[in-house]
């Protein structure tokens, strides 16, 4: 039932109509009368009339879609961490103050009852965000876009904290049921692994024959993506695996239970978890599968929906399908769409292959192994044979053509490879099949050029580009900080808020020399602190001191994002208020949240640092107000939005040249933070955007870090042997001084016996040079306000929507 105006076809909300709707619909899902009503029959009723709305306008989109007249996007990622849905989609369908008035007037805390929505966990970090955040843009700017991944049954760990330790629960985000996806049975297809492969002339034709295979089904889930305030609304279709058959009658009748089940569970086992630990080889089979999983079934339903709508012809593919591929584990598109065009289309191998590259784009997200995937050749032969012969094929035809162009260098060809070394290098694969690969970040860019791919930049340098990313400010600013929505409203008008219009932002230059207006820009950031020690004085027991400077990390952790760094510095307060309780600090929380991957040892080690020094720190009298520190368990997308708004530092502190982007960095400074960061990722394009007097920078560059990496020159233990301060410090990590069982020999070890790889020591001192000139700077509320204004108002260039106007102009071409 949609909430149809009267007067109108069309589904316009009046007040009256939705109060109507909404407490009709309670009653249907309660079964009893509104007054009865729990806040989770609340939240069922609103999701389920929301629902109601944007498929109407879903179903017209599709028909639309179906058409094909318009170039699609599909984004294929193995991770989408889309956050809670029910508020986006009342604000994108311009409800929201219909909503919240008659919420309120109804007695219903819409807080509350957003908070029925568990947050889908669908994905680790940035990565997995940023395809949110595109997906959101791609929808508000009108472009049909649409994300293909895996439906996880259990999605990223919930991170409780026990003892000081991370402690990993199984994220059961579906036990309730999920109101905003439709299930789609009659669109399964199945995926093929192991089994041989033959050929066999068929009407004068060699073909290819895959037999004896084990078949998996795969069941597409699709969740809307609506526009805001417009009539688009794409689709992320999430795969979920299945056996073929649910059951093996026959072996369970002839008594073989377990095996009768084990199909079932084998089948199911691919969508189960994200990220399976792949140290060991069934770990790293179980991505393998994940990894053909979503591209094969993704591809097969495009591939079916583009020929429905062109007469069974695939002649026209590149010129209307964008196959966009996130880091490199959808690369297996790029043998998957030449099976296709190949063995099912019957293309020449050397059109499919122009066919392919037209129509696949690639971008990078980051230079560490942990995107740079290998897998064992013979691992990738035996579940996916007639892929792997192809990938063989493209290999063999690649280094043939290299070998002709560059006959001098056949070292540099080979180290191009896909295969070698005994394994297949996705990278590569991804570089070689697409028309465009992306960095994420000017500089990311330039390292992916000048070091990481450069001998293929010298290859193919106009393959290259760069987009720099940006987060949607409709969840990170006009969503999470309503207050700073309104003031923006009120001062410059409501035209930034139009998709693609962030950049007029800058209007508010003018407004950061007003005392009037960054009075309210403080009032408004002190409410948003206000909020967020709330929130974690009922979630933690911790009071936090709303006059203090919040300083926040909060991002996955590892040790080139340098979290240890922070806390090192926090323990140097710490000792300089021992030694002088009433020493003229200007008062600090610090705030840290980040889930460590289950096997990692040493960023778990971490987080354990963190918690214990929290510990010490909180609970010290000597301190008093002036030192704070709290680990706020289990980071997501919601507690992110609490955090942002409420940030006065945002700590952006990574070794220079590792952090591909970053984007909190970007959603921190949208929301007034300022940042106090390395030249690394996005900070140096924000340091250009604000100017170097709006932003605390320190820090080795990027080329310092990698010369001392290329030619040595570092040494730790002199760093450590002339800051009489570190000794203080590294020695309190093993002496005891945190408690007898807590010592911290891996961290310590790590920074004097292993040479610190991420240079901690060597930023240690130009850290605190600028955590005391921003702490300086804070002493002076006119100036800080002038300088968060600033902030906002460059915020513009990154927006979401700006990367996906500059990724259509450079990459796709959709209009
Ligand atoms: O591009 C999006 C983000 O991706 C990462 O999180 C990743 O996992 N590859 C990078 O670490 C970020 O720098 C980047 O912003």
């Amino acid at each position: 039932m949609a909430i149809t105006d009267k007067n109108t076809k069309h589904k316009v909300k009046t007040k009256e109509a939705f109060r109507k709707a909404f407490i009709k619909k309670v009653e249907e899902v309660s079964g009893e009368d509104f007054s009865e009503s729990t806040t989770r029959h609340q939240y069922e009723a609103l999701a389920e009339l929301v629902m109601e709305e944007i498929t109407a306008e879903w179903a017209v989109n599709n028909s639309r879609l179906h058409k094909m007249e318009e170039k699609q996007i599909y984004f294929f990622s193995i991770e989408f961490l889309i956050g809670r849905l029910l508020k986006a989609y009342v604000n994108n369908l311009g409800w929201d103050t219909m909503v919240e008035e008659t919420l309120d007037e109804l007695g219903v805390d819409y807080e509350a009852l957003q908070a029925e929505e568990h947050d889908p966990a669908l994905g680790n970090g940035g990565l997995g965000r940023l395809m949110a955040c595109f997906l959101d843009s791609t929808a508000a700017l009108g472009f049909p876009g649409h994300g293909n991944g895996i439906r996880y049954k259990y999605g990223l760990f919930e991170q409780k904290i026990i003892n000081n330790e991370q402690v990993e629960v199984a994220d059961i985000w579906l036990k309730n049921g999920y109101p905003f996806e439709i299930v789609k049975p009659d669109k399964a297809v199945v995926v093929k692994y192991n089994g041989d492969v033959r050929m066999e002339e068929v009407n004068g034709k060699m073909q290819f024959i895959h037999e004896n295979y084990d078949p998996v089904l795969a069941v597409p889930y699709d969740i809307p993506v609506k526009g805001y305030r417009n009539d688009t609304v794409n689709s992320l279709r999430l795969w979920s695996a299945k056996p073929v058959e649910d059951f093996d009658l026959s072996t369970f009748n002839q008594g073989h239970f377990l095996k009768a089940m084990q199909r079932k569970s084998e089948a199911e086992s691919i969508s189960q978890i994200l990220y399976p630990s792949d140290h060991g080889f069934e770990g790293k089979l179980l991505r393998l599968k994940q990894e053909y999983f979503f591209v094969c079934a993704g591809l097969k339903r495009i591939v079916r929906r583009y020929k429905k709508h062109n007469h069974g012809s695939m002649d026209g593919f590149p010129d209307k399908i964008c196959i966009h591929i996130n880091d490199t584990h959808p690369a297996l598109c790029v043998p998957e769409l030449m099976r296709i065009l190949v063995d099912e289309e019957g293309y020449d191998w050397d059109i499919a292959w122009d066919m392919t590259i037209k129509s696949i784009s690639f971008t990078n997200h980051t230079v560490l192994p942990e995107a740079l995937e290998k897998w064992p050749i013979d691992m990738v032969q035996k579940l996916l044979p007639r892929v792997y012969q192809i990938i063989e094929e493209i290999n063999r035809r690649f280094i043939n053509d290299m070998n002709w162009f560059y006959p001098e260098q056949v070292d540099r060809n080979y180290s191009m490879a896909i295969l070698k070394d005994g394994q297949v290098h996705m990278a590569h694969l991804a570089i070689i099949g697409s028309h465009s690969v992306n960095g994420v970040a000017e500089l990311h860019s330039k390292i992916l050029r000048e070091e990481t791919f450069k001998d293929f930049y010298a290859v193919f340098p106009d393959r290259f580009t760069s987009v720099t990313n940006g987060v949607t400010q409709r969840r990170f600013m006009m969503g999470s900080n309503p207050g700073l929505k309104t003031l923006l409203d009120d001062t410059i008008g409501t035209d930034w808020k139009k998709p693609g219009n962030m950049c007029s932002l800058e209007a508010l230059l003018p407004h950061a020399e007003d005392a009037a207006f960054c009075k309210k820009l403080a009032d408004i950031k002190r409410a948003n602190k206000e909020r967020l020690a709330k929130y974690i004085k009922e979630t933690q027991g911790i009071i936090l001191n709303p006059d203090s400077i919040f300083d926040v990390q909060v991002k996955r952790i590892h040790e080139y994002k340098r979290q240890l760094l922070n806390i090192l510095h926090v323990i140097l307060t710490y000792n300089q208020l021992r030694s002088n309780p009433n020493a003229d600090i200007v008062p600090k929380t610090y705030i840290l949240a980040g889930k460590a991957a289950p096997s990692y040892v040493y960023a778990k080690e971490v987080i354990r640092l963190i918690n214990v020094v929290a510990d010490r720190v909180n609970n010290d009298p000597l301190v008093k107000d002036k030192l704070k520190v709290v680990f706020v368990p289990n980071f997501n997308v919601s507690v992110a939005e609490i955090i942002y708004p409420a940030a006065e530092i945002s700590e952006q502190i990574s070794t220079a040249g590792k952090e591909a982007s970053g984007t909190g960095n970007m959603k921190f400074m949208m929301n007034g933070a300022l940042t106090l960061g390395t030249m690394d990722g996005a900070n140096v394009e924000i340091a250009e955007a604000v100017g170097m007097d709006n932003i605390f920078t320190f820090g080795l560059s990027d080329t310092e870090v990698y010369n001392y990496n290329t030619h040595g020159g570092y040494r730790s233990l002199e760093v450590y042997e002339s800051d009489s301060r570190l000794q203080e410090i590294l020695g309190q990590l093993i002496n005891g001084f945190f408690g007898e069982s807590a010592g911290f020999q891996m961290i310590y070890d790590s920074l004097l016996l292993h040479n610190d790889t991420y240079f901690v020591l060597k930023d240690f001192a130009p850290y605190v040079d600028i955590q005391d000139i921003a702490s300086n700077v804070y002493r002076d509320q006119k100036q800080w306000q002038k300088m968060s204004a600033i902030n906002i108002a460059h915020s513009g260039i990154f927006s979401s929507d700006r990367s996906i106007e500059d990724y259509e102009k450079r990459v796709w071409k959709v209009k």
